[in-house]
């Protein structure tokens, strides 16, 4: 049985990792904030973000507790619906934040029913197209580094749509997107095998967006959705196959139990999750340097509170990529070059189960947070102070989402 490590912090090695702990970061979404949830409805919170300037406000918080999460991903039309104000760019820097990957939207218009830049009729490819060079430009001003694709386009039904043409025109409007990039930006290219279409997704899988992905151009890159993977799939071998490949791009990161469930990464197997980041950790071990890739949450919570969610996951993730960091390489190489088959497992499984306390107590000392994010966000009442606020902004706009008060009983 795998023995339960308890680390010293007295060896270089466990010097090198609280040090790699440093300098992990991990991006937070916009819509993580607000009132979202399945589409069978949503369950309002008071405490939810009303506007970007509350999103900006919750990322503030979050980051002010865990130290790991400088940047916040937006969602272009759901963040600025009357277009944008770089007065964002102040408010973001005032929360402690900074802006970081930009999402077009080319799913919510009606126009989009049968695609977006997989569209037969050119004129709507065009308007997708000009809408993703409008973020482009969005990211210009913000300085961010990232460009994050993802496209409902697929079809519901078999004979719906000529599956190579949809390919070619997809190719042709990015590689026009790619080629208005700046040159320090990267497109993150995502994939997911269903939903909202039921038939097929234009970019469906790892492989559809790395060949999409080598056509665009240099700039282009593999983004690996944890939650956007037919059950069973081996992702952690998917992001050996990218890094490899130098073609990972990043990762939006949450877990799932049937679909893309959205739920909190490592509710429901913490294992995968270490298995990829152990992948990522071998890589960096072999080649003496961090891996540049975009480390991302893509999770909206109908029943959990936003921020503790939030909270929870960012701290989860520092936890699991703790874990993956505390894999003995040697030993795991000597005993994979023995064929030692239990072995080599032995070597995963001890990493997974050293208590990495000490560790993430060190990280968090040196980047000046709480020693246990998620009890010093709770003791500090913010929740309740914001359900105050947003309940009376939600008032003064005439905003009716809020939850049902609950009646007395009898
Ligand atoms: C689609 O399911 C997705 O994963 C994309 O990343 C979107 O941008 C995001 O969720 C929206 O919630
Ligand atoms: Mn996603």
């Amino acid at each position: 049985m795998a023995r339960r490590k308890i680390l010293s912090l007295s060896s270089a090695r466990e010097r090198n990792i609280i040090k790699r702990l440093q300098r992990f970061t991990v991006e937070v979404p916009s819509w993580g904030y607000a009132n979202t949830g399945t589409r069978f409805g949503k369950f309002f919170q008071d405490a939810a973000a009303v506007d970007l300037a509350d999103k900006l406000e919750d990322a503030g918080v979050t980051h002010g507790c865990t130290g790991i999460c400088p940047t916040v991903a937006v969602h272009v039309l759901w963040d600025f619906p009357n277009g944008f104000d770089a007065s964002v760019i102040r408010l973001a820097k005032r929360n402690g934040v900074k802006i970081g990957a930009i999402n077009p939207n080319v799913f919510q218009d009606q126009r989009y029913k049968y695609g977006s830049v997989t569209n037969q009729d050119a004129a709507i490819r065009r308007q997708a197209l000009d809408h993703i060079v409008d973020s482009i430009e969005i990211g210009r001003k913000t300085r961010s580094q990232y460009l994050s694709l993802w496209f409902a386009d697929g079809a519901n039904y078999p004979g719906q749509g000529d599956i190579r043409r949809r390919k070619a025109w997809a190719t042709a409007a990015l590689k026009e997107a790619h080629a208005r990039m700046p040159r320090n930006m990267t497109m993150l290219l995502e994939y997911k095998p269903f939903e909202p279409a039921t038939y097929f997704t234009d970019f469906f899988d790892w492989g559809s967006s790395y060949v999409f992905c080598k056509a665009i151009g240099r700039q282009a890159k593999v983004l690996v959705d944890t939650g956007h993977h037919l059950p069973g799939c081996n992702i952690e071998q998917i992001v050996a196959w990218l890094i490899d490949e130098k073609m990972l791009g990043g990762f939006h990161f949450n877990d799932r139990k049937y679909a893309d469930d959205d739920l909190t990464v490592g509710s429901i197997d913490p294992y995968q999750a270490f298995r990829i980041f152990n992948e990522i950790f071998a890589y960096e071990a072999e080649v003496g340097k961090d891996l540049d890739i975009a480390y991302m949450i893509d999770q909206s919570h109908n029943i959990k509170p936003k921020v503790e969610a939030m909270v929870q996951t960012v701290c989860t993730v520092q936890t699991l990529v703790a874990k993956a960091l505390c894999v003995d390489r040697k030993a795991l190489a000597m005993a994979q070059k023995r064929e030692d088959v239990v072995g080599a497992e032995e070597v995963l499984r001890a990493a997974f189960d050293t208590d990495v306390t000490p560790l993430l107590k060190a990280v968090r000392k040196a980047l000046g947070v709480p020693a246990d994010p998620l009890k010093a966000y709770r003791a500090s009442g913010y929740e309740r102070r914001v359900a105050r606020q947003r309940r009376a902004k939600r008032k003064e706009l005439g905003l009716t989402e809020g939850p049902l008060r609950r009646r007395k009983p009898g």
